[in-house]
């Protein structure tokens, strides 16, 4: 096995939350473990690491609440920080969930008037993504949803957050700002049931919107796997759809609370199989996703500061072992041989030939009459030899 260069830079596209970075690490049932961070620092450190950008939620950079000449030395301050080091903000997004106000939901809550309080907060915080230069903007809608589904009118939560979508988009397209949503899917926590709550749901309603053409998704590793999908299916029907806009990658061991574990921290073969559906296309080799690699992590409870920089340099370092080991396995003259084998790039090839209809298939005898299923069937397919070739490659063994 060999390892390349494993050395991030502002190539790769690497970027982090400052709420990942930034996490004191308090939980439901202990006080924070470390102190806090300031956004400056952030920069600066992620920046020394070899990160592309940072990303981040209003309430994250400007304390709530804070009157209109705080947010600009908190923005200004911040500003002078990327403009020292280069880094970028390639996505932000909208705290509608931390304070009280939001318990009952946001854009979605049954009080019309913390609706309209929401739409305005990200109204607010849409104008600085434009002025920071952020060319997608993340919906996680924590906490539109419900644990009491009798009190609250399901159809209506999904119009007005349609209503919400549509609008916010209208003043993008006005403000000439160039930004695309990113709808993020989650299936629960903090809301014991949250609205879009997978990949699919999301592209689904999506396809509804006024503005349906700027708006895609924004998956995350773990929040599929919480709810027992497969993530890498997720994001190729995202592609495939043209609307993965962005990535959230982290770990998760299953279906449990939200672990948001360093990238391949979890499930390490479904993170290989990820970093090789983005870098390589997968067999197909179509085209790969050419948007940020955002991480989404927090760093364990356990850790002290400098376990912070140590795991989000993993999240960077992992990847690029990934991507080492995917190109790797797609170079392996032994992998293609295999591949070939079991006929893995003939499902390219159209079912149909040119110019063929369904009246040709079924003046195609070949096709069913003559078709020996018996025959065909006894022939193995040959892909647990594939699967091991791939965990080799992965273990370094080859
Ligand atoms: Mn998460």
């Amino acid at each position: 096995m060999s390892t390349g260069n494993l050395q991030p830079t502002p190539d790769d596209r690497f970027t982090f939350g400052l709420w990942t970075v930034g996490w004191q690490a308090r939980d439901p049932f202990g006080d924070p473990t470390r102190p806090a961070l300031d956004p400056v620092e952030a920069v600066h450190r992620l920046a020394d690491l070899g990160a592309y950008g940072v990303t981040f939620h209003d309430d994250d950079l400007i304390p709530f609440g804070s009157d209109a000449a705080v947010r600009r030395q908190h923005i200004d301050r911040f500003r002078s920080a990327l403009d020292e080091t280069g880094l970028v903000v390639p996505m932000m997004t909208t705290n509608l969930f931390t304070h009280p106000v939001f318990k009952e939901g946001a854009l979605t809550a049954n009080d019309r008037s913390v609706r309209r309080y929401a739409m305005r907060k990200v109204l607010h915080n849409l104008d600085l993504a434009a002025e920071l230069g952020a060319r997608t903007y993340v919906f996680w809608g924590g906490r539109e949803g419900a644990e009491v589904d009798v009190a609250k009118d399901l159809p209506s939560a999904l119009d007005r957050y349609r209503e919400a979508l549509d609008t916010l988009a209208q003043y993008v397209v006005d403000q000439g700002y160039g930004i695309r949503f990113a709808v993020e899917p989650k299936p629960n926590e903090p809301r014991g049931d949250i609205f879009l709550p997978t990949v699919g749901h999301a592209l689904a309603f999506i396809s509804t919107l006024e503005h349906a053409d700027m708006v895609g998704v924004n998956p995350e590793v773990g929040h599929e796997q919480m709810s027992n999908l497969n993530f890498v299916h997720g994001i190729a029907q995202a592609l495939w759809q043209g609307k993965l806009f962005h990535i959230d990658l982290n770990g998760q061991h299953g279906p449990k609370f939200d672990q948001d574990l360093v990238f391949g921290h979890g499930d390490l073969i479904s993170a290989f199989g990820l970093v090789d559906l983005l870098e390589n296309g997968g067999i197909s080799g179509a085209s790969p996703y050419d948007g940020p690699r955002h991480f989404d992590y927090k760093p364990l409870r356990t850790e002290d500061a400098d376990g912070v920089w140590v795991s989000a340099a993993a999240n960077m370092r992992t990847y690029l072992l990934l991507k080492e080991r995917a190109h790797a396995f797609r170079a392996d003259p032994e992998v293609q041989e295999a591949l070939a084998m079991a006929g893995a790039g003939d499902l390219a090839t159209p079912t149909l030939g040119s110019g063929e209809s369904y009246q040709e298939l079924l003046a195609d005898s070949s096709a069913f009459e003559d078709f020996d299923a018996e025959a065909r069937a006894v022939r193995g397919e040959g892909v647990v030899r594939i699967d091991q070739l791939m965990v080799e490659h992965l273990t370094g063994a080859r």
